[in-house]
């Protein structure tokens, strides 16, 4: 099949990249984002989001005319979903957080008027299992045709990496699972267009529980990492040193502790897969329940050097959900410093990528030297290159603080610290017994 006019709704990290991808790999590409904000900036050559390389790409594919943006969709050859599916968070009544699948079906029902015979409908956003069946393609067969028959159905997860989308996007192998075997191929069809990376095919189902089963196995490796982390320290071992070593071992790969698991992908994806069978997968939410207890642990750790944490000041390093990115979507830097506050610290945080972030209930400052002035704790809860090459006299000429907690590993080597005359502890280090 090919595909002359294809219409992208949702123009986020996703999205955008995807748009302006296949505009400049000669399709005709309509980008329609709900969001007047998002298509006025668009249009007046600005950009509402941050990747490496995605200014120069947007600004191309708007250039040459192939990439348009709308607030509405129009008919197309093909339809792209890449909206977002938040989640709803857990109360006495939901024991665990649920998809809200709004987006999605707001999306569907906007196609619905536009819907032609032999169009291609591609779901890409990040659902529990059977969205594309018993979601999807009931809201589109409202248009009188029949999914299957009259229009092909797919499901393809995107699997890219915040801080490498535009590279990822091109060379990572892709899953495209129809709603039949003629669907698939026009999903093939389709992505052919730009990706280098081998195209597999299977049904919507199997390439649903494929994405959910992907960003699920990494959140509970770096859950028994943060485990680990938990352990070494009631032990007195570094867990960063037994890792390493544990890593010798030919068949083992432990991923790294850190302050929690955050961004809008790990830390929410396997909660569908909990939502859709409860009773299957106890080690799935204890798995999310180990990572988003762990900001909790970062608390204890920051306690344990500063005691009573009442009116102390603390600068907080890094806000991001990882590093290198400005993405501040789940963070778990942003829940240490609630934790923090909450009991009784002054909390003063730098995030050198958005430095002029509005962050609900907190204080954020603008430079490195404004967070590290007057301040009796140094909290370094993100490993951004920024932070890396920090010296400890240069901190100790900026602050008055001598007590610095890394929670990333990023200064591994305590000496210079010590040096500096800092007390300076590591998550997952535990003084020896
Ligand atoms: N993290 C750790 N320890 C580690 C690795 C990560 O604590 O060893 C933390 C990070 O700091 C961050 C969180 O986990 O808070 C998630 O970061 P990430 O780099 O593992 O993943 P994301 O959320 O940026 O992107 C993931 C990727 N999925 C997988 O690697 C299986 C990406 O390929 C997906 O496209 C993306 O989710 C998505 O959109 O679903």
């Amino acid at each position: 099949m090919k595909f002359q006019k294809v219409c992208i709704l949702g123009l986020g990290y996703i999205g955008l990249p995807t748009a302006s991808t296949l505009a400049t790999h000669g399709v005709q590409v309509v980008g329609v984002d709900v969001n007047p904000q998002v298509v006025s900036t668009l249009r007046n050559g600005g950009l509402h989001l941050h990747e490496p390389g995605l200014r120069t790409l947007v600004s191309a594919a708007l250039k040459s005319g192939s990439l348009t943006v709308s607030e509405q969709p129009e008919p197309a050859d093909a339809f792209v979903i890449a909206v977002p599916t938040p989640f709803e968070r857990g109360d006495e009544d939901l024991p665990y957080p649920k998809a809200d699948l709004s987006y999605v079906r707001a999306a569907a029902q906007s196609i619905v008027p536009h819907l032609r015979a032999n169009n291609l409908v591609i779901l890409e956003a990040t659902s529990p299992p059977r969205t594309t069946v018993d979601v999807v393609a009931p809201i589109l067969e409202q248009s009188g045709l029949k999914a299957g028959r009259d229009f092909y159905l797919a499901y393809s997860p995107e699997r890219v990496l915040p801080g490498q989308i535009l590279r990822e996007l091109i060379e990572n192998a892709r899953v495209i699972g129809g709603i039949d075997r003629a669907s698939a191929q026009a999903g093939r069809d389709l992505y052919a267009t730009f990706v280098r990376g081998e195209i597999f095919l299977t049904d919507a189902t199997t390439a649903e529980m494929v994405k959910l089963m992907e960003n699920t196995y990494r959140d509970v490796n770096i859950a028994v990492a943060n485990e680990f982390s938990r352990l070494a320290d009631r032990f007195g071992v570094d867990v960063w040193q037994a890792i390493a070593l544990a890593n010798q071992h030919p068949r083992v790969s432990i991923l790294r502790p850190g302050p929690g698991v955050g961004g809008h992908c790990i830390s929410v994806d396997p909660w569908f897969l909990v939502e859709a069978a409860p009773d299957l997968s106890p080690l799935i939410a204890t798995a999310r329940r180990v990572n988003d207890e762990q900001p909790r642990f970062v608390v204890s750790l920051v306690q344990r050097a500063l005691g009573d944490l009442f009116g102390k000041r603390i600068a907080v390093l890094g806000l991001a959900y990882k590093p290198d990115v400005d993405d501040l979507r789940e963070s778990p830097a942003i829940e240490v410093c609630h934790l923090l506050q909450a009991e009784g610290a002054l909390v003063k945080a730098y995030e050198p990528y958005k430095p002029d972030a509005d962050v609900e209930g907190l204080t954020l400052v603008s430079s490195l030297e404004a967070a590290l002035e007057d301040v009796d704790a140094i909290l370094l809860l993100v490993g951004h290159a920024p932070f890396r090459d920090l010296t400890p006299s240069e901190v100790a000429a900026h602050s008055r603080a001598r007590i610095v907690v890394d929670t990333v590993n990023l200064w591994v080597d305590s000496t210079p610290w010590e040096a500096a005359g800092f007390h300076h502890l590591r998550l997952g280090v535990g003084a020896p017994v």
